[in-house]
């Protein structure tokens, strides 16, 4: 007679069994043993603009809560060393969305025609619609200017263009003086329904639910949230009360070189204006880093509806998801707001990638990765072929197996001629009259002391120097980056 122990034995060597084959027959289908498209998984690409990494994604300690982007990092893999092509809106998104990087392409800034740049190139869009993909998307997918200029028609079957931002009678920051109404912030509207974001996830909630799918879909959810204005309604602001301010060191610029402190002067106002307004007004600081981190609260909980509809029509296991942010976000940090720089806060960002068969549920990988893996990275998990263009090389090698060897950094470039290279220990940067910066993030994780000018780190530097692009291509338009 069979004991309750071999029974129970043979049970769970049933189910291994069935879950391995499960397993095996959905990696099959992402990694081209099928060619049919309806085979092919569906895809969720969801990008938040501005969204830094001070969130409890990717440190515990962090004071912003993210506890939808957890849920989704608890499907897949989280990124935990991800890092922009170009910590700005357009070149970081055209960058991504077409696998080509600023100094190939020539498109530096907020104000670069990147259509004009690159009038034949194929967005990943493009790719997954010539594959038989049905292309919807919503929101801020590429960098829209007022009059959505940066726009691309052709990378969609169907598109909701961003919701126009509505604004409050009066600014509600107090700073009449500091900034315009896009750099304002406060409770506001009312109802998250009226909300820019909202429009857009009920857009993608509608073609979640779309029953009559007879082809896969490939659906880019742009949110605009943290973005400034930094509006959000009243109830996202209200567990920031007491929120900490990032620490920062007054005198941190002291080592930086004349070719940092001449790339980053022209954006000097963002902070020096804010710290204006502190004087005049104390508690300004606390009231704009308590509404980022409102806004960032509010993005997440638009990240939660996106997952319960993925839990209501049961969309788990024939879709990859991809979640990013265009690049970082200061609050203070090294004494300067915003993004336009090159170190650790403006390019580091949260990734994640959910790939059903492939990723192991809750995995982390820890190595460098930028987002230019992100294009070939959608081709490989769609099944469609690689595409030799691309500047770099997809991440399912990673996806797989995430401590697989992986040996080239990530590279951030600002403007002409400024880059960055993050390894695993180190933070390099040279400017465009040739001044470094290194940080070592193994004791100065924010990066207050450079020491590229010490002798003893010359192999560190010279290592990291091989990493920069050969090419410059000229930029494209001008250069100004609002
Ligand atoms: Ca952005
Ligand atoms: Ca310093």
């Amino acid at each position: 007679m069979e004991s309750s122990f071999s029974r129970s034995l043979k049970a769970t060597v049933v189910l291994c069994l069935s879950g391995l084959a499960v397993w095996f027959s959905t990696a099959a289908a992402l990694l081209g043993a099928t060619t049919d498209i309806r085979d092919r998984p569906d895809i969720l690409f969801i990008v938040v603009d501005d969204l830094n990494d001070w969130i409890s994604l990717l440190d515990p300690a962090a004071p912003i809560p993210t506890p939808n982007l957890e849920r989704l990092a608890r499907r897949g893999m989280l990124f935990t060393r991800a890092y922009c092509a170009s910590p700005a809106c357009n070149p970081s998104r055209t960058a991504a969305l077409t696998g080509l990087r600023p100094a190939t392409t020539g498109v530096y800034g907020n104000a670069s025609d990147w259509r004009q740049a690159l009038p034949r190139r194929r967005t990943v869009m493009q790719q997954f619609k010539a594959a038989g993909y049905e292309v919807k998307g919503a929101g801020k997918i590429f960098h829209h200017h007022h009059n959505g200029a940066f726009h691309d028609d052709a990378s969609f079957d169907e598109f909701q263009a961003l919701r126009p931002q509505s604004y409050p009678p009066q600014k509600l920051n107090g700073g009449a003086d500091y900034g315009s109404r896009n750099t304002d912030w406060g409770k506001w509207p009312l109802r998250d329904a009226d909300t820019v974001d909202a429009s857009t996830v009920d857009y993608c909630l509608r073609a979640l639910a779309d029953p009559d799918r007879n082809r896969p879909l490939f659906l880019a959810c742009g949110l605009f949230r943290p973005h400034s204005p930094f509006f959000a309604p009243a109830p996202y602001h209200e567990p920031f009360q007491d929120l900490k301010l990032p620490d920062r060191d007054p005198d941190d610029w002291t080592d930086l070189p004349p070719g940092a402190v001449s790339l980053l002067k022209p954006k000097r106002w963002f902070w020096k204006g804010l710290m204006r307004l502190e004087a005049r007004r104390p508690g300004s600081w606390r009231a704009f880093v308590q509404a980022y981190a409102a806004c960032v609260a509010f993005a997440d909980a638009q990240v939660g509806r996106l997952l319960d509809a993925l839990d209501r029509h049961r969309l788990w296991d024939r879709t990859v998801i991809v979640l990013w942010s265009d690049h970082g976000f200061h609050l203070g940090e090294k004494n300067h707001l915003e993004k336009f720089a090159l170190w650790e806060k403006t390019t580091h960002i949260p990734l994640i990638i959910v790939a059903p068969g492939l990723t192991r549920p809750g995995s982390r990988c820890d190595r460098p990765v930028d987002l230019m893996s992100l294009y070939p990275t959608l081709l490989e998990l769609g099944n469609l072929p690689p595409d030799p263009q691309c500047d770099s090389r997809s991440l399912v090698p990673l996806l797989r197996q995430p401590d697989a060897p992986w040996n080239s950094p990530a590279l951030t470039t600002y403007l002409p001629g400024n880059h960055s290279v993050r390894s695993d220990r180190w933070r390099y940067i040279r400017y465009a009259n040739g001044d470094e910066e290194l940080y070592d993030h193994r004791s100065d994780p924010d990066e207050r002391d450079n020491l590229a000018a010490e002798r003893r780190f010359a192999d560190i530097l010279s290592d990291h120097r091989k990493w920069l692009p050969a090419e410059a291509k000229k930029p494209i338009g001008n250069l100004k980056n609002k």
